[in-house]
């Protein structure tokens, strides 16, 4: 008989105290099997202990506390090396804030099987992204473009977050050597992958604006961002 396969999502949270209960039932929802870690920095709204509260209620839901805002690039990876002392088959990683919908888990469960990398993806035909603010969806564009022509990666969303890993394909990369502690994160860990040869799919996803809480993409973070990039850039 055929093991069953295994996956673990990601939730890195930051002040998510407004999506967390919702986020975690429609995630049940569509996707009943998985497990779910929240990595929480220390929310000053309290979302460290909601996810306490919520993991006592359901079985099959972890949490990790770190003392304080470690940026999300050093949060994922939190994430896929739990996920791998665990011995979980995949980790899924998404935002926690409904930006990457439960609804497109079915189609990224189907299709990881057959892949290393699965990308839920803005921009090919059946993706976008709805109530974006017009500067976030240029730096989106530009460093998509950047990822493209400079760093030489096919595929059309190196920035999403919306993610699903075969953690077998992952021991291939040094997890140490990413040095993006924050957002850009994604693109690095995508180009490290894809250099390595593996194999990726893109499924078609609608990022929506959250509704409820901020964001925590400010200037410093987009700054250093872009610092990463030309780094990863020159390295080539
Ligand atoms: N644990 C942790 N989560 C973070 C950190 N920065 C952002 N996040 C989470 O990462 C996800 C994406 O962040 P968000 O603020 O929505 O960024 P945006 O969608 O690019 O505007 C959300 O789930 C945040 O709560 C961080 O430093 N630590
Ligand atoms: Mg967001």
């Amino acid at each position: 008989m055929k093991p069953l396969r295994r996956f673990l999502i990601v939730l890195c949270t930051y002040n998510e105290r407004e999506n967390l209960t919702s986020l975690v039932s429609e995630i049940r929802r569509f996707a009943p099997s998985v497990h779910i870690l929240v990595i929480d920095d220390n929310s000053p709204d309290g979302t460290g202990e909601l996810a306490e509260e919520i993991a006592r209620k359901t079985p099959g839901i972890f949490v990790i506390h770190r003392a304080a805002k470690l940026g999300l690039g050093t949060g994922i990876i939190r994430g896929l090396e739990f996920a791998r002392e665990r011995g979980y088959d995949f980790a899924l990683t998404m935002d926690a804030d409904f930006s990457h919908h439960p609804k497109y888990l079915p189609a990224f469960l189907k299709l990881a099987p057959q892949y290393d990398v699965v990308i839920g993806s803005r921009y090919i035909s059946g993706g976008g992204s709805l109530n974006w603010p017009l500067w976030r969806r240029l730096i989106s564009r530009t460093v998509n473009f950047f990822c493209r022509i400079v760093l030489q990666m096919r595929v059309h969303d190196a920035s999403g977050g919306f993610r699903c890993y075969r953690l077998a394909g992952l021991t291939r990369i040094n997890l140490d050597r990413v040095f993006s502690k924050g957002y850009t994160f994604q693109e690095e860990m995508l180009l490290w992958l894809h250099r390595s040869g593996l194999k990726f799919a893109e499924v078609p996803i609608v990022f929506e604006n959250r509704a409820r809480g901020k964001s925590k993409a400010d200037l410093p973070e987009i700054i250093k961002g872009a610092f990463h990039l030309l780094r990863l850039g020159l390295g080539r």
